[in-house]
Formats: C-alpha cells, structure tokens, sequence
C-alpha cells in the first residue's frame, strides 16, 4: 500500500554534513519527496511532537536535543513507507542498529540518534500535519514511477 510518513534529520545529523547521504538513501530506494524544509524546531512544536514521552526520564533533554539547531523536515511517499522508512533508519539505539541502517552507520547513542521516523499511520497523518501546511505537500507524478511499480 503506498503510504506517506514523516521524516527528520535531527540537528546533530544537519551539523555532521549528513543531510545529502541521508536524503539520498530514500531517494535511491524510489520513494518520493513530497514536502521538505529547514527549521529550528519551536520550544512547543517539539513538546506536541513529542507528547507520547511526556514525564519519561529522557523527555526533558530529548526536547532540548531536538530543538538545539536547525531539522531537515520531511514527507516522504511510497509502498509501506512508515516501516519501510523505520527499517532503513534502524532501532532507536545506535548500539542496536544493523549496519547498513542510518542510525547503524552513522550514530552510536540514543541521544544522538540522528533521525526521526513516524512508527504508525496514526503518528504519520500528525506529525506530517504538525510539521506541513497543505500546499507545502506536493502531489506529482515521478517519472520512475512506471519502472519501480508493476501496474
Ligand atoms: P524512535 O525515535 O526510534 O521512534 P522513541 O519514539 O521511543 O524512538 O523515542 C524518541 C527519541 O527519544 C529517540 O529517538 C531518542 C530518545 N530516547 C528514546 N528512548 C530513550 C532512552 N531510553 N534514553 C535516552 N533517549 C531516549
Ligand atoms: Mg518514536
């Protein structure tokens, strides 16, 4: 089922230079960008971001890690697209993550992760509203289209 999620560089990914390699992996798998901007996430954007985490021992310091510098925000659109884009990003925990997954290759602890994924449809359909108006989601046709899908 082609879907849409939410993605983020975090801003220790904007500062290592990583945002090209890792915009670059989801574009080599086929799937399509549909909505992308710089931030510097506000105070209380990171609070409704993060809201399921509200209370936890980490939420305080995770709130100043995501808004310390500017995200790379992302929509992005293909076949199973949530897991999909969870899969190659790898577990929460760098130390966990297979090489060859973004946090795998690129991170070594949970505070440093460098990339957020939106873990069900639910949380794909808020956090693709919270961070995107509606005509910053573009709807096109790719031309790849016709050679990454069977008709
Ligand atoms: P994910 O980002 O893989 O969806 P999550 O939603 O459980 O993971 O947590 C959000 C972020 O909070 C995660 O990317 C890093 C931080 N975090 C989670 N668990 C943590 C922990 N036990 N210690 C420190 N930071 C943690
Ligand atoms: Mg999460």
């Amino acid at each position: 089922m082609i879907e849409k999620t939410f993605a983020m560089v975090k801003p220790d990914g904007v500062q290592r230079g990583l945002v090209g390699r890792i915009v670059q992996r989801f574009e080599d798998r086929g799937f399509k960008i549909i909505a992308m901007k710089m931030m510097k996430i506000p105070k209380e954007l990171a609070e409704r971001h993060y809201e399921e985490h509200k209370g936890k021992g980490f939420y305080e310091p995770l709130l100043s890690y995501i808004t310390s510098g500017p995200v790379l925000c992302m929509a992005i659109e293909g076949e199973n697209a949530i897991a999909a884009v969870r899969t190659m990003m790898g577990k929460t925990n760098p130390q966990d993550a297979t090489p060859g997954t973004i946090r795998g290759d690129f991170s070594q602890v949970t505070g440093r992760n460098i990339v957020h994924g939106s873990d069900s449809s639910e949380s794909a359909k808020r956090e693709i509203k919270l961070f995107f108006n509606d005509y910053e989601i573009q709807k096109y046709e790719k031309i790849d289209e016709v050679w990454l899908f069977e008709k």
